[in-house]
């Protein structure tokens, strides 16, 4: 049967789309940021040969976990100002081999691009998310200004940050319930990061690279830019707050109690003083 044009996969657009939205946000410069996607077989196997990869490679860890998964992902070393006019040399559609240390290229990444170099990130953290929250399917990486430069100034305490970031928005508490998470600071690309990320996944959806960026996973698109958006605006405001001459009044945690209960929610025990 003759395939569809994978550019019309819904999938593939909201890739192109997102990463441009994410550049005019100018949390993405020059390559930073990364995306995976998870994708069904049989949202791809209408648009592709699945039986024909276009190229194999190797991996440098054990993602068996992920065995014949499929993933939209962004491409190393590429621009996402550039995904949505060229998006067959800045993102491809992958699987898993079955032994889970092999990439196969099905599209995209062409003239010898590779996945983001956060693979391990990526990957690591689909396992891990996958394992609490079976719905999983996105993992997003980027240099989100405010909460980038929070890291700079703000105790790097996953209470406190998670705390003040509570603070600042009243909607807040209600998007990332569970608050965030931080790591040491660490290469980046490497399977140590990979490691550490993962790890925390399994607790928050939100996790801060300190001096580099953040990392976020949700069940969408939508779900995922919008956890971040709304940890980053967090961040902003805490940013004009602090330059305004500081917090002179607040949202205090008995407020943010009422807010739980009137939205059904568990904040993350022991971070409210109640
Ligand atoms: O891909 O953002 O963390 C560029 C990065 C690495
Ligand atoms: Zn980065």
């Amino acid at each position: 049967m003759k395939k569809l044009d994978i550019l019309s996969a819904p999938y593939v657009q909201e890739m192109m789309k997102t990463c441009t939205n994410l550049y005019r946000l100018g949390w993405d410069e020059r390559n930073g940021g990364n995306i995976s996607y998870l994708l069904d077989e049989d949202w791809v196997s209408p648009f592709l040969d699945i039986s024909k990869p276009i190229r194999k490679l190797p991996i440098k860890f054990d993602a068996e976990k992920l065995a014949g998964c499929y993933f939209a992902v962004t491409g190393s070393g590429k621009y996402f100002k550039n995904i949505e006019e060229f998006p067959a040399e800045n993102m491809g559609i992958i699987r898993i081999s079955n032994s889970g240390d092999v990439v196969e290229v099905l599209w995209g990444l062409e003239n010898d691009a590779v996945p983001t170099s956060e693979l391990p990130s990526h990957l690591m953290s689909h396992i891990a998310r996958l394992e609490v929250d079976p719905q999983n399917r996105i993992i997003m990486h980027n240099h989100a200004t405010h909460l980038l430069a929070m890291t700079f100034t703000h105790e790097l305490d996953e209470r406190a940050l998670t705390r003040t970031l509570w603070k600042m928005c009243t909607e807040c508490l209600v998007v990332f319930p569970e608050g965030v998470s931080i790591i040491p600071w660490l290469i980046p690309g490497s399977n140590e990061i990979g490691e550490a990320t993962a790890n925390k996944m399994k607790k928050t959806r939100l996790v801060v690279w300190p001096q580099h960026g953040i990392y976020g996973a949700g069940r969408d698109m939508d779900e995922t830019f919008g956890l971040i958006e709304t940890a980053e605006k967090a961040a902003k405001v805490y940013t004009y707050v602090q330059a305004q001459g500081g917090v002179r009044q607040t949202l205090e945690d008995k407020n943010l109690k009422c807010l739980a209960d009137a939205f059904g929610i568990t904040p993350h025990e022991g971070y409210l003083d109640i």
